[in-house]
């Protein structure tokens, strides 16, 4: 990289923001508490034996339902500006539907975002992350057209009790990942297998909830607390193989993000013209009488665009991209590999080092060229990074390896602000501590702290890469010391 010490090139601009991140049903437990229902999550879990890797569940996970207090001491250690961490829906509205608020949710998050804030710490709540209530489920969930408007409502219970201390919102996460895999591929909850049909309602119906729960923030909120809001995406970095893939690269990069972002944050609104077109075509090709992906109406696309303050970045890893001559060679719905709508496969380089996630490969500049395609095609707005991070065996302490993940993702950062001109206010390190990582269970950790899952107090130790961290944000600069091993 060309950043050297000198001249203070390793710096982050003054004010740039440091966090770290959670999710509700991968760190709380306390799945049945009080008058908590279920979510899609707990049914998941519990009636699909062996969806899990070590056949655990997120019924206790990290225990920070009760652990609360020894969480925001964790970030007080790492000198963080603000936690990330999510409301499980069925924990403050155990109905699913408005009508009735849990006191005991109500008091939970209350009593973490005021201990958050009486240690100086920002909350960035996300006020979905995956855990839709299974009453909700079991009427079609993310594939009823009416879910936008329980999420809305949903969403309204939720500022008007705590948009009072909130400056940042994340509403969504990563619809790309629940609707692909949770109402696609199958493997995630609800563990619906529709790849064709399911997946696009799924996505559809999340742009409209989305959007309407920022109408209605918009309306009855913004005014009196002027908070900033965003759905938070997924972005893998796609890029292409050889020289005769990058038409079809261009395509993914709009399949893959466009999906989800081109009717938020572009002038026209709606989907991408080249995968509407192309959806519409593949259909018509199988016989359907309408296009797979759902149309939207001019009120609606309306309704969507231009809901948004600043762009919640989530990202991990990257693939390559090479064009396929038919479909023939499309793996059958395989999603990891493949994409059987443009005919392309997935893969990596081979300078790409794998990490330990089925799913990982570390390459470094993938974030870089993210951020510069994000700003080309969306516009000089606020970027934060609201996930990156590296997974390993929960057993590590010494995990140099996250430190240089961080590290070298850190710098294509700062490369980004410095000399391509992104406008990043922040960054994200998922995750604050090991959780429950969904289909991979405790096998792995992402954390900045070691949580020992084999002791019912749950005891949270911080790693060599949290004491990375923590010098880095105080320094506000990748120009420290390298972090010295913990004795253990
Ligand atoms: C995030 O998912 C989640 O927001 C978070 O809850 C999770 O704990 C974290 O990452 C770490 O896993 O098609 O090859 O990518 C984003 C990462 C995206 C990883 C979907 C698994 C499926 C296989 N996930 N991916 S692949």
């Amino acid at each position: 990289s060309v950043l050297s010490s000198a001249c203070g090139q390793l710096a982050f601009p003054p004010g740039f923001r440091w966090g770290a991140a959670t999710a509700a049903y991968q760190v709380e437990g306390a799945w049945n508490q009080s008058d908590k229902s279920p979510s899609v999550w707990d049914h998941f879990i519990h009636t699909t034996p062996g969806v899990v890797a070590d056949r655990s569940t997120g019924d206790v996970a990290a225990d920070s339902y009760h652990l609360w207090r020894r969480d925001v001491e964790m970030l007080e250690e790492l000198g963080l500006q603000f936690y990330r961490f999510s409301i499980s829906w069925t924990r403050l509205v155990p109905n699913g539907f408005a009508n009735v608020i849990s006191e005991d949710g109500r008091r939970y998050y209350d009593d973490l975002i005021n201990g958050l804030l009486e240690s100086g710490i920002e909350p960035i709540p996300t006020i979905y992350h995956w855990d839709i209530p299974q009453r909700l489920q079991n009427l079609g969930g993310w594939t009823n057209p009416l879910v936008s408007d329980w999420f809305a409502e949903y969403a309204r219970v939720v500022f008007s009790l705590f948009a009072d201390r909130v400056k940042y919102w994340v509403t969504i996460n990563e619809p790309s990942v629940f609707c692909e895999f949770g109402y696609g591929a199958g493997m995630i909850a609800p563990g619906i297998k529709d790849q064709d049909i399911g997946k696009y309602m799924c996505v559809k119906n999340v742009l409209m909830a989305h959007g309407k729960a920022y109408r209605v923030y918009e309306r009855e909120f913004k005014g009196k607390y002027s908070g900033k809001l965003s759905m938070a995406n997924h972005f893998m970095w796609y890029e292409a193989e050889t020289e005769k893939d990058l038409e079809v690269a261009e395509l993914i990069r709009q399949f893959q993000y466009g999906l989800y972002c081109h009717a938020i944050y572009s002038q026209a609104g709606g989907w991408p013209t080249v995968v509407e077109q192309q959806i519409a075509a593949n259909s018509r090709r199988e016989g359907y009488s309408f296009s797979r992906l759902p149309d939207f109406t001019q009120e609606e696309k309306d309704l969507v665009r231009g809901t948004f303050d600043y762009m919640a970045v989530n990202h991990y890893s990257s693939r390559t991209v090479r064009k396929q001559p038919s479909a023939e060679h499309i793996p059958a719905s395989n999603q990891f590999t493949a994409n059987a709508e443009f005919n392309a496969t997935y893969e990596g380089k081979e300078d790409w080092p794998k990490g330990n996630s089925f799913w990982f490969l570390i390459n470094p500049a993938g974030l870089r060229d993210l951020l510069v395609w994000l700003r080309t095609e969306y516009g000089d707005i606020e970027y934060l990074i609201t996930e990156n991070g590296y997974s390993d065996v929960t057993s590590k302490i010494n995990d140099d390896d996250r430190v240089d993940y961080h590290r070298e993702y850190l710098k294509q950062v700062l490369l980004a602000i410095k000399q391509d001109g992104v406008n990043v206010t922040g960054y994200t390190a998922w995750s604050l501590m090991d959780d429950f990582e969904w289909v991979e269970g405790y096998t792995l950790g992402f954390g900045l702290y070691h949580v020992d899952f084999s002791r019912a107090e749950r005891p949270r130790t911080p790693r060599k890469s949290a004491r990375y961290y923590a010098s880095v944000v105080r320094a506000n600069s990748l120009d420290v010391p390298e972090p010295q091993d913990v004795m253990l």
